[in-house]
């Protein structure tokens, strides 16, 4: 919607059959909407890649309790900028899927949790919910449906963590941001302890249009296991950053043709696929499919398909050590692998990019290194400590010689005021 004036209107979007698929799923069961997005292959866009359709049918409908809609719109993570110009850009395809998923899971109050720094956002999206409650598509019987719904528009407190679906519902119900044991897994018992499903909004904007258009028409696009199309955002170092709507199975590739390739006269170095919690690729890996499958087999994850790239300029050490002290300045501190091992990785990676260590003992340092980073993964209590490990054990993997040129030369080798630049 952003070459159409205003797009983010309600009468802009009308215009382009806004409000339209709400219709369609009002003449569907809501189990035969579920059913809809289980056939069409939707897939989490939050990272995790989880059957949507699925997650929904896990919502016990024998449970009295009542259900909730929330959507994730804490998007937090470093690289990751599809979410936020998704709901700048046309907030009423956000509005209208969560009417509809609500009306699939029988919900009749839904959630926007909203990174709360992005105070524009939060304005035009309760804008859009303000719009669609005058113009009768949310309160009570909807459309002449019989199905009531509120939705509240709720800013987060700009805490990464909150972006874990379990530490969002505790910042939802007022208390500090930090996960929840799973099982039980929100589906069974969320928000107020009750049946909740938790979407990324890219997900659930997806939803009218496999209402209106058919879950074939949704799996006639991407892979067989990951039907669909994504946002995929590129920045960095390339010539046209920006997002990129495309099928999933895009190569980095020919996303890069789409972008004008990478800055003039360098070469690609190293990528994320989604976002700093996702392993590190390189140039080898231009061709790989950006699906689940694909990604995975290259050893990293999809993610949020952030791909920020980094062009033959950059010092791995250096992006990385950033990465890991946004990691440890975010940990909430629940568990001690993650609150003690983010620290450490710090110290030691500061050590490393500074060369402040003595040569002798460098590769006993990146060994330490890599134990640390085996300390924290898998035995912390969220994805967080996890991803923190991601780019400082991949880095280590592609570039170890660029690490033990730090230290050869007593510092970082792409420091200008270095005679011996990194070859
Ligand atoms: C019911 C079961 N529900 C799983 C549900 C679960 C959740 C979804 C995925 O982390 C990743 C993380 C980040 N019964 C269930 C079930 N579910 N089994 O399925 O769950 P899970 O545990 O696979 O992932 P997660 O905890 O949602 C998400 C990575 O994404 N990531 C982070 C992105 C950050 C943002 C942001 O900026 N806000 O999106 C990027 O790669 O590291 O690995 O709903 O309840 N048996
Ligand atoms: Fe908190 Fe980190 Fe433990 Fe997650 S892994 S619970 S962010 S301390």
């Amino acid at each position: 919607m952003w070459d159409v004036d205003r797009g983010w209107t309600l009468p802009a979007y009308a215009a382009k059959g806004g409000y339209q698929a709400l219709d369609h799923a009002f003449g569907m069961s809501p189990d035969d909407v579920i059913t809809a997005v289980k056939d069409s292959g939707l897939r989490g866009r939050g990272g995790a890649g989880f059957p949507t359709g699925m997650k929904w049918s896990f919502i016990p409908q024998d449970n009295p309790r009542p259900k909730y809609l929330v959507v994730n719109a804490d998007e937090s993570e470093p690289g990751t900028c599809k979410d936020i110009p998704l709901m700048m850009g046309n907030p009423h395809v956000l509005v209208e899927g969560v009417i509809i998923s609500s009306y699939a899971i029988r919900a009749n109050k839904a959630f926007i949790y909203i990174r709360g720094e992005v105070l524009h956002v939060i304005r035009r999206v309760q804008a859009a919910v303000d719009e669609a409650y005058a113009a009768g598509h949310l309160g009570k019987d909807i459309h002449g449906s019989g199905y009531d719904l509120d939705v509240v528009v709720h800013a987060g407190a700009g805490a990464y963590i909150c972006g874990e679906e379990t530490a969002l519902l505790e910042g939802l119900e007022g208390r500090r941001g930090q996960p929840r044991l799973r099982p039980p897994f929100p589906a069974v018992a969320g928000l107020y302890a009750s049946p909740t499903v938790i979407n990324n909004v890219e997900s659930i904007a997806s939803v009218p249009s496999i209402v209106a258009n058919g879950a074939k028409w949704f799996a006639s696009m991407g892979t067989e296991k990951s039907a669909g199309f994504g946002i995929f955002s590129l920045s960095g170092h390339v010539q046209k950053p920006g997002q990129y709507e495309a099928p999933l199975g895009i190569t980095l590739r020919e996303l890069l043709d789409l972008a004008g390739g990478v800055r003039e006269g360098h070469q690609l170095k190293f990528w994320t696929p989604g976002g700093s919690s996702t392993p590190l690729l390189t140039a080898e890996h231009l061709d790989i499919p950006l699906d689940f499958e694909g990604v995975g087999a290259a050893g990293s994850m999809l993610g949020t398909r952030a791909l920020q790239i980094f062009d033959d300029s950059v010092c791995v050490v250096r992006a990385v050590l950033r990465w890991t002290e946004f990691y440890k300045h975010e940990s909430c501190g629940k568990c001690t692998p993650c609150r003690e091992g983010t620290w450490w990785l710090v110290q030691a990676l500061s050590r490393l990019e500074k060369g402040s260590i003595a040569e002798a003992d460098g590769a006993e340092t990146l060994d330490l290194l890599l134990d640390q980073c085996d300390n924290i993964l898998g035995r912390s209590f969220c994805a967080l400590g996890d991803g923190a490990t991601s780019p400082i054990s991949s880095s280590i993997a592609y570039f170890r010689d660029e690490y033990l040129a730090h230290l050869a030369q007593g510092g970082c080798p792409f420091d200008p005021a270095r005679s011996t630049a990194w070859a």
